[in-house]
């Protein structure tokens, strides 16, 4: 799962990115893989998978993670190529979903490209670009899709008046994901690719003594069914500098009863709308890990491994909680809370799976 950090230049990106790096960082005890230096690997930390771990006497915990792309900022004509905009614009076409940084600090000594400090003019700078480029990009594809569509083929019927649709959509200034795709072409958002399809967070870079999300950026995300946190970057960059007391303590100062990273973390995970399933066993690594609601018992075997999923045989589910209550697999099959569940068993958040394999 990757999640692109945009805005405009100097809106805070890299400050945020840093923070999120550093994080990554500290938790040593994740599937460590070194990419490009504006990539952050974080663990994402889940208080169930630790008292599963401890119940079922597992040798240590394996966090999964989330990927976030530190992109350089967006200046208006982008998608004409301006400030190498369109390299920018193919980075964020890579990702799953945004957080749009939005400067809502008034530091005199941080220079704006636009001169003063308005998160309302710098939101529809973004995404007047955003939606420019796929507006290029759905033309483009309408174009060869109507003339399927002329030959009778009902997809590409159905894809041709979704494209209507978001065209009409990106050219009144909204974005295509407020366009909902038709049950004939359940692809087509994949298909297209908009920047504007992807889900969005909203982050409002405050002045640390004042974390509250501005009325103009909560407001217009509520339009746009999006979310908004508001945080200050600088402060983030310089606690992830400090140890944990040291950090904790610098909270309760300021009376931050949260970190802000948590809550881009959190916010970024619900905006992928996935769901967590753990695999725990005595003296073994338990593992977190992470999949589109509504996914398989299947899915998930692949998520573990391709082989197990190949030779998928059965799954033996519980909750995390009921594993927890019964104090481990044994007790837990006794009361009947340990099920076995086919391929196509919908898993919940917070499910243990062990899945029994013909190898
Ligand atoms: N006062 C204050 N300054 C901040 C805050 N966040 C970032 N800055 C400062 O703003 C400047 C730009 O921050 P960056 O995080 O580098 O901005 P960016 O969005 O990555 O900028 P580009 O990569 O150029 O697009 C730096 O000097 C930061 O220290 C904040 O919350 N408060
Ligand atoms: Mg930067």
């Amino acid at each position: 799962m990757k999640v692109g950090i945009i805005g405009m230049p100097n809106a805070g990106k890299s400050s945020l990115f840093n923070a999120l790096t550093q994080a990554g960082a500290q938790a040593a005890n994740y599937p460590f893989t070194t990419i490009e230096p504006n990539v952050a690997v974080v663990p994402v930390e889940d208080e169930r998978m630790v008292q599963v771990a401890e119940t079922v006497g597992a040798s240590e915990i394996v966090w999964d993670t989330i990927a976030f792309h530190d992109i350089a900022g967006l200046v208006a004509g982008a998608h004409k190529g301006e400030g190498l905009g369109n390299q920018f614009l193919a980075n964020i076409r890579e990702t799953d979903a945004l957080l749009h940084v939005v400067r809502a600090h008034g530091d005199s000594n941080v220079i704006h490209s636009e001169g003063s400090v308005n998160p309302q003019r710098d939101i529809e700078i973004i995404e007047t670009e955003l939606i420019f480029a796929d507006l290029e990009q759905a033309e483009r594809r309408h174009q060869r899709v109507s003339r399927e569509a002329r030959g009778g083929d009902a997809h590409a019927i159905a894809e041709e008046g979704w494209l209507a649709a978001v065209i009409e959509a990106l050219s009144a200034g909204r974005p295509a994901r407020t366009v909902p795709v038709p049950d004939d072409a359940p692809d087509a958002m994949r298909l297209l690719q908009p920047l504007t399809g992807k889900p969005v967070l909203f982050i409002a870079n405050v002045d640390e003594g004042d974390l509250a999300v501005p009325e103009v950026v909560s407001a217009h995300a509520a339009k746009e069914g999006a979310g908004a946190v508001a945080i200050s970057s600088r402060l983030e960059a310089e606690l992830s500098e400090l140890s944990d007391e040291d950090a904790a303590a610098m909270r309760a100062d300021l009376e931050l009863d949260e970190s802000g990273l948590e809550m881009v973390v959190r916010g970024a995970f619900e905006l992928l709308e996935l769901i967590a399933f753990f695999t725990a066993g005595e003296a073994k690594p338990a593992q977190s890990w992470h999949l589109r609601r509504g996914s398989t018992a299947w899915d998930a075997a692949g998520a573990i491994h391709t082989d197990i999923q190949k030779g998928f045989v059965r799954a033996e589910i519980i909750g995390w909680d009921a594993l927890v209550e019964a104090g481990g697999y044994a007790p837990a099959r006794d009361r009947g809370t340990l099920r076995t569940e086919g391929r196509d068993y919908q898993m919940a958040d917070g499910d243990v799976i062990t899945v029994n394999f013909t190898p």
